[in-house]
């Protein structure tokens, strides 16, 4: 049977992922994964979460099996708004929304703000599930290039006058600042606070998606562009997937009243409410001080993850090949000679038994054939020296 014409038009617009694809390929046995941005298993609080569960199932099983409201509970959200104090962002509780991960969050901003054409600017890399979360509502989605420390600001001014001066109707800067999915950079202090002013010059939003602010392996915490914006024009999000578990799928946006209230409206048809029962878990993560125990093992891991990367990239990779070396969160992003198609190498990978995502998944013109993404929080330390083997071999027979 044709499903074509029963299709909305929207339809057309929605795009697989390639990152959710190559899970599969990625799980096969045997296959060394630098692919998926997946925590490691090992960084799962797990104990804790029993303990916490035991505690919620005797102490408040009613509210937690409950339905819940659709911002969220009272006591996460006031915990949410005490909580982001430390990163200096100014909140109460009118500006804190629950959501089912930040990939909700995404879609809400989509569903909420985009418009067939509407223009979202993007980094040339950017986050391939925000994209695809964006391109789904049917805007123009325009990439401004990164460098080693974020969106080029400069370029990115220019590419607003450019567009508005062919009447393009841009809404949203998307970025994601520190340890940047896919590229790993963060963007710097003089940067965020010229993103929050070109913003201001402009008229823009800004939705600022900081999944991994918390794994810091080194230097110092530097403040969100949400901390610079007077206005209300950020939208700020943060996710419990890469400091708790992906699993339970909780995350929390802080805007402005007036958009967390559209947001909350956008969300009912959606879900009723992001689950009770994750909420009352990150909460008693949060008060009762699991998170200042956990997190700090998680990013010795990963560091050590990152270093062992590193060094095995020094150590096998052709000399024509550059990388970031990412001072925190889950990914670092490769470039190799121009000549290599990251995308046609991806087969002959798979043969040996190593997998990545290709870069241009991440480029919205198109470009950064010769790029790829390589997470190294996922694979077992002796697995990340081994896989890295395995490709610069996959490389060196492509030159
Ligand atoms: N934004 C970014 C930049 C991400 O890297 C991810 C997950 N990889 C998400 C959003 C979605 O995270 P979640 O839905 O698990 O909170
Ligand atoms: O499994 C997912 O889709 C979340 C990970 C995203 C990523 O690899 O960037």
């Amino acid at each position: 049977m044709g499903y074509g014409k029963f299709y909305a038009k929207r339809a057309v617009h929605f795009r697989a992922s390639e990152i959710r694809e190559l899970l599969a390929i990625s799980q096969k046995p045997g296959v060394i994964s630098f692919a998926g941005g997946l925590p490691n298993p090992k960084a799962f609080p797990i104990e804790e979460i029993r303990e916490i569960i035991n505690k919620i199932l005797t102490e408040d099983g009613a509210k937690a099996l409950q339905y819940g409201p659709t911002s969220g509970l009272m006591e996460f959200r006031r915990e949410i708004a005490k909580f982001v104090s430390r990163f200096s962002i100014k909140a109460d509780i009118n500006n804190v929304l629950a959501t089912v991960g930040s990939q909700q969050a995404l879609d809400i901003v989509g569903r909420l703000f985009l418009d067939e054409n509407d223009v979202v600017i993007v980094g040339l890399p950017t986050y391939l599930g925000a994209i695809n979360a964006f391109v789904a509502y049917g805007p123009k989605l325009v990439g401004v290039p990164l460098d080693e420390n974020g969106i080029n600001v400069d370029l990115l001014e220019k590419k607003i006058k450019e567009l508005k001066s062919k009447g393009e109707k841009i809404k949203i800067i998307y970025t994601v600042p520190t340890f940047q999915n896919p590229a790993g950079v963060e963007l710097s202090e003089d940067r965020r606070k010229r993103m929050i002013e070109i913003a201001e010059k402009y008229d823009l939003l800004v939705v600022e998606d900081e999944p991994y602010s918390m794994l810091r392996f080194e230097g110092k915490m530097l403040k969100p562009i949400k901390h610079y914006d007077e206005e209300g024009r950020v939208i700020y999000m943060a996710t419990f997937s890469k400091i708790l578990s992906p699993g339970i799928r909780l995350a929390y946006v802080i805007a402005s009243e007036e958009i967390a209230r559209k947001m909350i409206i956008a969300k009912q048809s959606m879900d009723l409410c992001t689950p009770t029962f994750t909420q009352i878990i990150a909460y008693h993560y949060i008060k009762n001080g699991y998170i200042e125990k956990h997190i700090p093992k998680i990013i010795e891991m990963y560091r050590r993850k990152r270093d062992i990367m590193l060094e095995s990239m020094e150590k096998y990779f052709p000399e024509e090949c550059k990388w970031t070396k990412p001072r925190g969160g889950m990914f670092l992003w490769a470039e190799l000679p121009k000549k290599i198609n990251t995308k046609e190498m991806f087969d002959e990978a798979i043969k040996e038994k190593v997998a990545y995502v290709h870069g241009r998944a991440f480029h919205v013109d198109g470009s950064g054939e010769n790029t790829m993404r390589l997470n190294f929080t996922n694979p077992a330390d002796d697995a990340i020296e081994e896989g890295i083997k395995r490709l610069a071999e996959v490389i060196k027979k492509r030159l």
